[in-house]
């Protein structure tokens, strides 16, 4: 089975203290990794930034107000770090995982309003049966346009039309998508792709803060809603505790998804 997997920065980070790496997760991770490779899946595993890239915009923004050339160079390098973590361990774990920074091979397109990616590189570490790793990045702008960051999470997406996945993979550090909160029972165990907008607005009615639609699990979802109606290849999507093994293992392995299970 081709699988994505988005390692989410909450998962192996501690965004609570800047520059720290779960690294016990990310090891788990890997091993899990690694072994549903041996079980005969084609993994390409995407990061998120956490603590390492978004402590660094976060401060550059508060600086200057914006983004801009000289915060390349920094929030690439915490990047970088985070992904050397990750690489360590995809490669001790028996992964021939090969890294590809998106600061090197896109753009900020504002005249497209989009990014611009030179992905031929990575498909084919794809198709030769390597394992790519790319990550939520800072990218440089194109003429007249100021540097921009890409997420993890639409890398992953754009990602899985390009090698026609299976499956999408977020691997979080929550069990899935609830409807309410406060209520572990109400973890939404599998819908459809047409049922996101609907639950959206339940989700958005059950919670105070308008914050919580724009970012976290319901801005997830409402990228997994946006990518996947235009998309001609129509992955499921799943979204699990990426901290627990046997959980991570079976979802990338193309067993049973504990967590919320998206079809299109
Ligand atoms: O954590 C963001 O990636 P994400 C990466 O997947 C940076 O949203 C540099 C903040």
């Amino acid at each position: 089975m081709k699988v994505v997997v988005k390692l989410g920065g909450s998962l192996i980070t501690d965004k609570a203290k800047p520059f720290t790496a779960r690294e016990d997760i990310i090891r788990m991770a890997a091993r899990a990794a690694g072994k549903s490779i041996e079980n005969g899946s084609q993994i390409l595993i995407v990061h998120g930034g956490g603590s390492f890239g978004h402590v660094v915009a976060k401060s550059e923004i508060e600086l200057y107000g914006e983004l801009r050339g000289s915060s390349v160079p920094p929030v690439s390098e915490a990047m970088m770090e985070l992904n050397n973590k990750v690489m360590k361990y995809l490669l001790e774990a028996g992964a021939m995982a090969v890294s590809f920074p998106p600061h090197s091979f896109c753009l900020n397109s504002c005249s497209k309003g989009t990014y611009s990616c030179y992905f031929e590189p990575l498909l084919r570490a794809f198709s030769l049966g390597l394992t790519p790793v790319t990550f939520g990045d800072i990218l440089i702008g194109e003429d007249g346009c100021r540097p921009s960051i890409i997420s993890g999470d639409d890398l992953s997406l754009i990602l899985a039309e390009k090698v026609g996945a299976e499956r999408v993979v977020f691997a979080t550090n929550v069990e899935g998508i609830y409807r309410d909160l406060s209520d572990p029972l109400s973890l939404i165990t599998q819908l459809r792709l047409h049922e996101i907008p609907k639950i959206l607005s339940e989700i958005r009615l059950s919670q105070t803060s308008v914050a919580d639609v724009t970012s976290g699990l319901p801005g997830k979802l409402m990228k997994i809603y946006r990518y996947l109606s235009s998309s001609m290849n129509k992955p499921e999507v799943a979204i699990i505790d990426g901290s627990r093994s046997e959980v991570l293992k079976k979802a990338l392995s193309g067993g049973e998804i504990e967590g919320t299970l998206i079809l299109p």
